[in-house]
């Protein structure tokens, strides 16, 4: 009897699982498992599907999407180029480092596109609750099928759990916050910068979402914005209107009160506090609990579950590396399901994990964990036959995105980088990043980047 495997969600790492099924070129072999994909929106994509929803979506499940409207990618995109489908394969030219959201899915999905995945995917069909037979040694899914309104439940051999994390926001409390006149929302909820054109902006939090929702907002022409930090400021060279000041500690109506004991009027709070790992859909004994980390623990290989690596969970880290990651991971996984990697006992499982979290543990600044985060990902890589790609070398392409946000946190995106896969070097963009308004993918690609080509950075 062939392997039944269910993957849960369609999102780049999911859609990372089901595509490395299809180029290990096994579907004309009898190997190729009977193959199913839940994904409770209408489309593939996860989270780069956009949509202008929040709270519920029209069949009442919670809204997945944060991604928010002029987005642009927050790295280079030589940093997350797949090893197997390039930049240059896809548009037929080159294209600026620093692609906005929908110019991104568009390569992202390309890719996808090529192969014919969408059979293995079953849209509008929300997964409910995952359960493991101790005897029959297989999975019961039940789902919610919205189309027809029906849920049922099926066995399956392996799960393949790739429902991110950026999804359930962590919403801490504040004291006076139910009294503040103006609009209070978490970042998951921000669509639009322009709702908050001249207007006095509040970002709690002091990490990725805060500086890209803050220097958009300030793009967009709030009239100030203040970051409130909890550990530590961002810590840029800011643009006037650009503000950083300690912890939120209470509200009196629309005055914020710092714990350096400044206070501020503000119009509206936007929560940049963060996501929670949330799998409703899983039993205590297979669910995974971990804060936002780079190696999330009881996850061998940082994807199969310690006490039944028949669970697998795709994606779960703190990123870097993103989609090339998930690449990886799902290649890895793969091999594992066919038999083709196979495990070791509990005790050596166990000493690999624990080896990889002291590591993890003692990263001492955002250098070492790139370097961390590359060495994982080429762990992974050298047993399956995914293409050879420069891991170290955007590795290094990391670290020097995190030197150009020091020099110039407003004007970062304006760089250019030099593909590891085809070493193209980046045209630049037709004007600087702040002044570039509409981010849509027809008028990024209306430009003729030929001719333009930026400085190209060196490569290690
Ligand atoms: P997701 O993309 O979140 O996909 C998970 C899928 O699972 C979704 O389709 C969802 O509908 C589905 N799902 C969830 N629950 C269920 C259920 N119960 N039943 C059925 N289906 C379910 N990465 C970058 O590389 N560059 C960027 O610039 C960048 N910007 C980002 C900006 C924001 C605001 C956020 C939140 C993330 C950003 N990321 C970025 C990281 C992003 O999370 C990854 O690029 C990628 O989307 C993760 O893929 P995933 O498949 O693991 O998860
Ligand atoms: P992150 O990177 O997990 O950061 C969460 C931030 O929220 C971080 O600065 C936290 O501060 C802060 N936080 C969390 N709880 C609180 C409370 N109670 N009070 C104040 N501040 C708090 O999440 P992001 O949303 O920024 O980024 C997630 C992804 O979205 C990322 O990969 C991007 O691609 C987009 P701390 O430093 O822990 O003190």
């Amino acid at each position: 009897m062939s392997l039944k495997i269910a993957i849960l969600g369609a999102g780049p790492s999911g859609l990372a699982q089901l595509r490395s099924f299809v180029s290990a070129q096994l579907a004309a072999h009898e190997e190729m498992p009977e193959i199913v994909c839940f994904e409770k929106q209408s489309d593939l994509g996860g989270m780069w599907n956009y949509t202008w929803r929040t709270g519920l979506d029209k069949h009442g499940e919670p809204v997945h999407g944060s991604m928010y409207r002029y987005l642009w990618s927050n790295g280079p995109k030589e940093c997350l180029e797949f090893a197997d489908y390039s930049f240059d394969e896809h548009f037929g030219r080159a294209i600026p480092s620093y692609p906005p959201r929908e110019v991104l899915k568009n390569y992202v999905m390309g890719r996808i596109e090529r192969k014919d995945v969408r059979q293995y995917i079953r849209f509008e069909t929300a997964v409910r609750w995952v359960s493991f037979d101790e005897h029959t040694q297989r999975f019961s899914v039940t789902v919610m099928d919205h189309q027809t309104d029906q849920l049922h439940s099926e066995e399956f051999d392996f799960v393949v759990v790739a429902t991110g994390h950026f999804s359930t926001p962590n919403v801490p409390y504040f004291p006076g916050v139910e009294r503040f006149p103006g609009r209070v929302l978490h970042a998951h909820d921000f669509r639009d910068a322009l709702e908050f054109k001249d207007k006095d902006l509040l970002l709690v939090g002091s990490s990725y979402s805060a500086e890209d929702i803050g220097t958009q907002c300030h793009k967009y022409g709030a009239k100030s914005v203040t970051f409130s930090y909890r550990s530590r400021p961002l810590g840029y060279d800011w643009p006037a209107g650009i503000t950083e000041v300690p912890l939120l500690e209470r509200l009196d109506g629309n005055v914020a009160h710092f714990s350096d004991g400044s206070s501020k009027a503000v119009d509206a709070i936007i929560l940049c506090t963060g996501y929670q790992h949330s799998f409703p859909f899983l039993p205590d004994d297979l669910r995974l609990q971990t804060r936002n980390r780079l190696y999330p623990q009881s996850l061998y290989k940082g994807i199969l579950w310690e006490s039944n690596p028949r669970l697998i969970y795709l994606g779960m880290q703190d990123q870097y590396f993103t989609f090339n990651m998930f690449d990886a991971q799902a290649w890895y996984a793969r091999d594992v399901m066919l038999g083709r990697i196979p495990l070791p006992d509990a005790a050596t499982m166990q000493a690999d994990m624990q080896d990889w979290l002291s590591r993890e543990e003692a990263l001492a600044n955002a250098s070492a964990e790139i370097d961390f985060q590359a060495a994982y990902v080429r762990d992974l890589l050298q047993p399956t036959d995914y293409p050879e790609f420069a891991v170290e070398a955007q590795g290094e392409l990391f670290k020097r995105w995190k030197q150009d946000k020091k020099v110039d946190i407003m004007g970062y995106r304006n760089q250019c980088y030099t593909s590891t896969v085809t070493g193209t070097a980046a045209p630049e963009l037709p004007a600087p990043w702040l002044e570039i308004l509409d981010d849509s993918l027809e008028h990024f690609l209306s430009h003729d980047y030929a001719g333009v080509v930026g400085e190209p950075v060196e490569q290690v």
